[in-house]
């Protein structure tokens, strides 16, 4: 075995602990650890870091993880190859895919928001986190399987002056993981583009038009306008800067309101 790899039994020997208690550690996401060979191997410098961390951030002896703030830290350093480890770690101790989005991915990012409202969190550090998460959520995405036959196709973006990616990532997934066909034109893209895509896309469902932006009142009916002069399939609002169904229908949307829970039961309604 080599030197810079190690075994779970060589761990518990150096750590004076039991097997199973590192066990432990590896499957709540304190110490990162890969599989080789079907069996776990801990890197030289992850253990080194973890027997450099206080005991109260290992967290050895608390019976629950708190998996954002985990995942907040790994953001914060810019710590593309950690951050996925809490998430690998996560999903090894039984989180599934759903769970992963609404109790990890969407809380950390959230938590980043504020530590950078509040001046904690500088704007490059801000800025690094979200990049770290895109990629993250590049690739949790690739685990998302439909099981049977698509309820057909929703075409998402936002309106042409709103850059919040992210928010559109998240909520198109959330969205596949209902058995939809999600197309993302991602944001920032003019407004007669998208109605355009939209138009020629086969099973269509819905449009869906994410808001996280101030001030996107005027772009919003311009995009529905837009996407009313060439699809005739219900348009639907959410995000952040959407505060319930009324705003939403205000905005001149069929319907829509913050987040993907608000508007799931009416997508299901259409198929
Ligand atoms: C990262 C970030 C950015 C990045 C975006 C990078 C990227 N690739 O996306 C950059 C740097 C580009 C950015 C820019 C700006 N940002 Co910004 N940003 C954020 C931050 C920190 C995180 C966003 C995020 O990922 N949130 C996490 C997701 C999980 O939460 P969410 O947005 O609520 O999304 C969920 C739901 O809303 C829902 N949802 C999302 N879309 C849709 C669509 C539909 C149809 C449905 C049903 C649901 C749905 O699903 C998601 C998952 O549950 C937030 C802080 C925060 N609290 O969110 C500020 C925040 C959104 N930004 C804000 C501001 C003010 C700006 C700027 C104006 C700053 C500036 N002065 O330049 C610019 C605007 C640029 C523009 N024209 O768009 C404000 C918005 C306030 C508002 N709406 O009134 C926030 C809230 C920060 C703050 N409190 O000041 N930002």
């Amino acid at each position: 075995m080599s030197e810079s790899h190690l075994t779970l039994h060589e761990v518990a020997d150096e750590l004076g602990v039991h097997y199973m208690t590192v066990y432990r550690y590896v499957r709540l996401g304190y110490l990162p650890a890969h599989k080789e060979g079907g069996s776990w191997r801990v890197e030289r410098k992850d253990l080194d870091d973890f027997v450099a961390e206080p005991e109260a951030v290992r967290g050895r002896g608390q019976s629950d993880t708190a998996w954002d703030q985990r995942l907040v830290q790994r953001l914060l350093a810019a710590d593309q190859a950690g951050s996925w480890k809490v998430v690998e770690a996560a999903q090894a101790s039984g989180m599934e895919l759903r769970s992963v989005y609404m109790e990890m991915i969407i809380p950390a990012m959230r938590s980043v928001g504020e530590q950078w409202e509040q001046g904690s969190v500088s704007i490059a550090q801000e800025h690094a986190a979200s990049q770290v998460m895109v990629r993250l959520v590049s690739r949790l995405s690739a685990q998302i399987a439909r099981r049977g036959v698509s309820k057909g196709t929703i075409v998402v973006g936002t309106t042409a002056t709103d850059l919040h990616t992210l928010p559109l990532m998240l909520a198109a997934d959330l969205i596949r993981l209902e058995g939809f066909e999600v197309l993302d034109l991602g944001s920032n893209l003019p407004a007669s583009s998208f109605a355009e895509t939209a138009a020629v896309q086969q099973r269509l469902v819905a449009v869906g038009i994410s808001v996280t932006a101030p001030d996107q009142a005027n772009a919003i009916q311009e995009t529905i306008a837009e996407l009313r002069s060439q699809v005739d399939v219900p348009i639907f609002i959410g995000g952040s800067a959407i505060d319930g169904p009324e705003h939403a229908k205000l905005l001149g949307a069929d319907f829509g309101g913050p987040g993907v829970n608000d508007v799931v039961p009416e997508l299901l309604d259409l198929v």
